[in-house]
């Protein structure tokens, strides 16, 4: 796992001097895709939806970059124990901060929002390749409460959907 705290002003340099700014998606520094997940404190969609992680079902490859957003103030977002594959490292990010983190280690990696656990805030990241679903029983069976635990169902349910929970 790598941080780039100040990756974006570096890239924004890069893209001006190659006059490439309006056409090229984000690649981080790897050479990977940024990923953008926003901290919201209301669903656009479903304004009867609050404090969210958007998109909070997140398919990545290895390399790739997932940038958290704080689109809203209070937010912040964290791995949950137990639910970050064996070998790979968890992150912890600050509120009201925009947080980048590159994940190479394939599997599932669950978070939160510290603050809005219990409005169960809370999202999944899969970083696809072999083993990807290693630790999915894992994941599955740390324990969650309340709304969290309602947030996990539903997201398990969105990952079998688009095809992410079969190897
Ligand atoms: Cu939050």
């Amino acid at each position: 796992m790598v941080f780039h705290p100040n990756r974006r002003t570096v890239l924004a340099g890069f893209a001006g001097i190659a006059g490439l700014a309006a056409v090229t998606p984000a690649v981080a520094q790897g050479g990977g895709t940024v990923h953008d997940i926003q901290m919201l404190n209301k669903d656009p969609n479903n304004p009867r939806n609050r404090m969210l992680f958007s998109p909070r079902v997140l398919a990545i490859d290895p390399g790739d970059t997932v940038r958290f957003l704080p689109v809203d103030p209070g937010h912040n977002a964290q791995t949950i124990d137990g639910m970050v594959p064996e070998g790979a490292e968890g992150w912890r990010s600050k509120l009201n901060e925009e947080f980048e983190v590159t994940l190479t280690v394939p599997g599932i990696y669950g978070y939160k929002c510290l603050p809005h656990l219990g409005m169960g805030m809370v999202g999944v990241v899969f970083v696809r390749g072999e083993g990807m679903l290693e630790n999915l029983e894992l994941a599955q069976s740390v324990r969650q409460r309340g709304r969290a635990a309602k947030a996990f169902e539903e997201i398990w349910a969105e990952a079998e959907q688009i095809g992410l929970m079969t190897a």
